[in-house]
């Protein structure tokens, strides 16, 4: 059945930090997007390697930019966005989405993590950024993002319901700390069956965590504070379209913050 709006999606978005919408994009795009994801797949791997985990952002590269316009058009998306967030919420600025990809070679996964505040030393948060990181996580107008999903995708796990929540249980902190980062992200494993098990133990150890599960043509939108995590397998084909969704305020904030953080991190640096 196509995509149905209903006040679930709301619901479901403030009590989980997450709502999908289902099989959101026509079909005739997803075979204009697929398309293109496959040559981005080829140039990902290109740049960064074997086991690129994004292209990013797509404007930056010599790509078809149309079917990803169109989806930026795509007027009931546009709508459920709306209808959830706000009418000044965008989504598919070119100079911002990017595409996750499947590894060529062997399972890893990242890290649990709630984004930005785990994306620099502890003190760098703490000293610049907690306030803001606080109430921007209650705030509509920040920390919402996308994946959309062009082929089958449950590589995104996420605990429901920690979004608003600013204390991490010591639970929480120590299934995030169990990350070897070496061992699930930066060597080639002994073999790829026990790192995928591996892999799926450390998702699993975290309390309350359930799979994303999204189907082709599914549109996740989701609070990026939540407790999150990326877990990855050569054999399953992945392209989904991976983007922020704010509003003009929210995207200058970015780009301001990426300027402070290097300037905090500076300042650490000079001082120890
Ligand atoms: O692969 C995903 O869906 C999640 C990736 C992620 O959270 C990240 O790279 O920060
Ligand atoms: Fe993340």
């Amino acid at each position: 059945m196509s995509f149905q709006f209903t006040e679930k999606h709301i619901a479901d978005y403030h009590t989980l930090g997450y709502t999908i919408f289902q099989d959101i994009i026509p079909t005739t795009l997803l075979t204009d997007l697929r398309r293109v994801a496959d040559k981005a797949r080829e140039i990902a791997r290109k740049v960064t390697g074997p086991q690129a985990q994004r292209l990013q952002p797509i404007a930056k590269y010599d790509l078809d930019q149309r079917p990803f316009k169109n989806y930026g058009e795509l007027p009931e998306l546009n709508d459920a966005i709306h209808r959830v967030l706000t009418p000044h919420h965008y989504h598919a600025d070119l100079d911002r989405t990017g595409i996750l990809l499947e590894p060529a070679e062997y399972p890893w996964c990242t890290d649990w993590h709630r984004d930005w505040r785990d994306h620099m030393p502890r003190e760098v948060f703490e000293s610049e950024f907690r306030e803001e990181w606080q109430w921007q996580s209650y705030h509509i107008d920040y920390q919402n993002q996308i994946n959309c999903a062009l082929y089958e995708d449950p590589s995104t796990w996420i605990v429901p319901g920690s979004h608003y929540r600013q204390r991490n249980l010591p639970g929480e902190i120590a299934a995030k700390n169990a990350y070897d980062r070496d061992k699930f992200r930066n060597q080639r494993p002994v073999s790829n069956e026990q790192q995928e098990r591996d892999c799926l133990d450390y998702a699993r150890n975290m309390p309350g965590a359930v799979q994303l599960r999204l189907n082709a043509g599914d549109f996740a939108l989701y609070r990026s504070s939540a407790w999150h995590l990326g877990n990855y397998v050569p054999y399953r084909k992945r392209a989904t379209i991976h983007d922020f969704c704010g509003t003009p305020e929210y995207s200058q904030h970015i780009d301001e913050r990426i300027e402070r953080k290097e300037t905090a991190i500076k300042r650490l640096a000079s001082a120890t």
